[in-house]
């Protein structure tokens, strides 16, 4: 249950970390659309607080003030321009949550809006919900000295300690479990089609099904089936190494994969042969049709939620392999991350001096401008897309690797390959129905020859170091 996108059959959605609503409105019309995007992960839509003094960091926006849809990214009526928009061109809107928490500890309003709140000396009053200290978890019920999450392999430390001491939310009352769904109801009302679940891992998963249970179906006015249910992303950092496991997500929606994100790395800066082994259940990994995966997330490309194991768009050409390697790979359902460009781990988006976040501009060739990354613009990224969303369901077979360069097919639907070698050749088994293909990667440029046994001779030379065949694909703009 939970795990259905609603964006008939595509398969990956982008991360549009702190885009105005205004900016996402627009990417969907003239960019994902085309592309063959499934839909947006947007940065938090609540009320949070302000805090111009730290030079108002990104993640703010993770502290809770009200659940009225003002924030940094926009207005409510943006918010719901938005939805419709991006629904009209068949990309769906999955908004970031924040279910386990509400502000910090030692903080005092007014918020981004102006609703005021107070946690000072130890104070728990959101006036705007309202939330008050009966509506926070009790002090008995966490067992750490601090009563900050310290101890990941004790559950109820885990879940009922503040994280970052950030005000944990008494979930299991039915009080909050309405307030939370009535918020989540009010985005399905506009016509959004999912959430992403911040810090889920620190939430008891009956707390999570009883909002789930208060939710009413998807807006058939927005596009939406009659009687479907929200899509669900619940992050859930498991390394095998605390108290809390993937698995137990499975009947709420689907769940991060972070061992994944390790595994990315290893291969794209080692050896290209891991990339054949990304799922490892002997690791405790989720299954295929409940892993949420990606190569870095807003988090670990900034060292917070942990640090080293990742390669992001630092890394350049070698991000853009080991994205193009996730778009090939069979496995789980994929994010891509959409970023903006900073010098220190706290900064906030692209802004005016007043903090106002800048405008996302699009350069002459495509690209962003303004400090804006737009990963999901890249060639490679962008055109595998296409690929992945081609070769659904076609089982992944005949991996090979060679140092810096590897390939596998989808028999049936797709080839891939790629290597860092300029003119790299080779012959291979694709897997593919004899015929000529063109390579999409570079738009038709270079193109392959299936013999009738699926046996072909390759040669990759786009400055992207990228072959992608499929049946079906179109290689033009
Ligand atoms: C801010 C300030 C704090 C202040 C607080 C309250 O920075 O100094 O105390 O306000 O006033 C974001 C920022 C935080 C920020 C917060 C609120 O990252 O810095 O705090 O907004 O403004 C854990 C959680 C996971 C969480 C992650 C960051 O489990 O849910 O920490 N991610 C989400 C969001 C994130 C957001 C929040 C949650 C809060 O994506 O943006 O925070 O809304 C281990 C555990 C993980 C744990 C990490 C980090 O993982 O297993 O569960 O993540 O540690 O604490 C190795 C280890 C593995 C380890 C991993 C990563 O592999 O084996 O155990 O590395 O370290």
């Amino acid at each position: 249950a939970f795990v259905d996108p609603h964006c008939d059959g595509k398969q990956v959605v982008v991360h549009l970390f702190e885009w105005k609503w205004t900016d996402v409105a627009l990417e969907c019309e003239r960019f994902l659309a085309p592309a063959g995007y499934c839909g947006v992960q947007i940065s938090p839509p609540h009320e949070h607080v302000f805090l111009p003094e730290d030079n108002c960091p990104w993640w703010q926006r993770y502290q809770l003030v009200s659940y009225q849809l003002e924030s940094r990214s926009g207005t409510r009526d943006q918010f719901v321009d938005m939805v419709h928009r991006c629904n009209a061109v068949g990309v769906r809107i999955f908004a970031d949550v924040i279910l386990n928490h509400a502000a910090g500890m030692g903080r005092k309003g007014p918020g981004f809006a102006g609703t005021d709140f107070d946690t000072t000396d130890d104070k728990h009053d959101f006036p705007g919900i309202p939330y008050s200290d009966e509506n926070f978890t009790p002090r008995e019920l966490c067992p750490s000295d601090s009563g900050s999450v310290d101890n990941y392999s004790v559950e109820d430390n885990v879940r009922n300690c503040y994280l970052v001491g950030l005000s944990d939310l008494y979930g299991a009352q039915e009080y909050v479990q309405q307030k939370q769904a009535d918020y989540l109801n009010d985005m399905i009302d506009i016509g959004v089609a999912g959430f992403r679940v911040d810090a889920a891992k620190h939430m008891w998963a009956e707390d999570i099904a009883a909002i789930q249970a208060l939710l009413k179906p998807l807006n058939v006015e927005q596009g939406f089936k009659a009687g479907s249910q929200p899509f669900f992303m619940h992050e859930v950092i498991d390394r095998d190494d605390g108290v809390v496991r993937v698995q137990e997500y499975y009947d709420l929606g689907i769940v991060t994969e972070f061992r994944y994100s390790q595994k990315m790395a290893w291969a794209s800066t080692g050896d290209w042969g891991q990339f054949g082994g990304l799922y490892d259940p002997g690791w405790g990994m989720s299954d295929p049709e409940h892993a949420f995966v990606f190569v870095d997330n807003h988090d670990n490309q900034r060292g917070h939620g942990g640090s080293g194991d990742v390669v992001t768009f630092k890394d350049g050409k070698l991000y853009a392999y080991a994205v193009s390697a996730m778009l090939a790979s069979e496995y789980g359902f994929t994010r891509v991350m959409s970023s903006y460009d900073f010098d220190n781990s706290d900064q906030g988006p692209p802004s005016l001096d007043d903090f106002v976040t800048s405008d996302v501009t699009i350069n002459e060739d495509g690209s962003c401008g303004g400090g804006w990354v737009c990963e999901h613009r890249w060639n490679a990224i962008a055109k595998m897309v296409q690929f992945r969303n081609a070769v659904a369901g076609a089982p992944q077979e005949n991996f090979w690797s060679e140092g810096d360069s590897m390939g596998l097919s989808r028999t049936g639907k797709g080839f891939f390959a790629m290597s860092q070698r300029s003119g790299f050749t080779a012959s291979v088994q694709t897997g593919l129905p004899g015929g000529d293909y063109c390579n999409i990667i570079d738009s038709c440029a270079s193109s392959v020859t299936v013999q009738s046994d699926g046996t072909a001779d390759i040669s990759i030379n786009n400055d992207d170091g990228v072959l992608a065949i499929c049946v079906g694909c179109k290689g033009d703009e």
